[in-house]
């Protein structure tokens, strides 16, 4: 499944599917449980209903090889859920746990004078996301241009008693960076 028509399936299947597991699974007739997640008939009987067919195997292939790990099926493989990235209201249920010292945001030019002013904010998702390494982060800011990856003091945020969270897939998240915990470029 390595050439590039499939590639290119796979990628239509993954935003499909990213679209409406984390902000309008209202757009398909589905209904997510608080922890974000559906039975993988109920969503596969919506996806064709709403003329975007998927295949039990396509779905697996997706969950199995997208590039950031971005769903999840739970143990038995009956339900299936975004890890993170959500707008709609869901409470994912995982733990708090200790952040490392550093952390790394990718944006660009354009926001800079507001994250000066607000520090980085959710905007449209629950949390702000944060990643472990400046490549990923690099990577997250390029999707909008050219990228500047700002560092985070994410252990002194800690320390301040900032809340921090890891999601199945590596992405941290937190609530608020406020901009004193935030090395911009002059
Ligand atoms: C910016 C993708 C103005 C922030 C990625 C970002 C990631 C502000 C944008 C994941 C601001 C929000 C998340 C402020 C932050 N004023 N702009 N105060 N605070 N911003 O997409 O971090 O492909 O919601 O810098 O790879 O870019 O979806 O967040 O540019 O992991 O799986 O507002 O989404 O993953 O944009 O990306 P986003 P993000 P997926």
């Amino acid at each position: 499944m390595a050439n590039s028509t499939s590639t290119h399936r796979a990628e239509r299947v993954s935003r499909y599917l990213s679209r409406h597991l984390r902000h309008a699974p209202d757009d398909i007739g589905i209904i997510l449980d608080t922890a974000g997640w559906v039975p993988v008939t109920e969503l596969l009987d919506a996806c064709a209903r709403s003329g975007f067919p998927i295949t039990r195997a396509e779905l697996e292939h997706v969950v199995a090889t997208s590039d950031k790990q971005r769903f999840a099926f739970d143990d038995i493989g009956q339900r299936i859920r975004a890890n993170q990235g959500h707008s709609v209201r869901v409470e994912l249920g995982l733990d708090v746990v200790t952040p490392p010292d550093v952390l790394f945001h990718g944006t660009i030019e354009a926001f800079l004078p507001a994250i000066r002013e607000q520090g980085l904010r959710p905007m449209r998702r629950h949390d702000v996301h944060l990643s472990p390494d400046t490549e990923t982060a690099r990577r997250v800011g390029a999707r909008r241009g050219r990228s500047i990856v700002l560092t985070v003091d994410a252990g002194a945020m800690h320390r301040d008693g900032h809340r921090f969270r890891r999601s199945a897939n590596g992405v941290w998240l937190t609530s608020h960076v406020p901009p004193d915990f935030l090395h911009l470029p002059e």
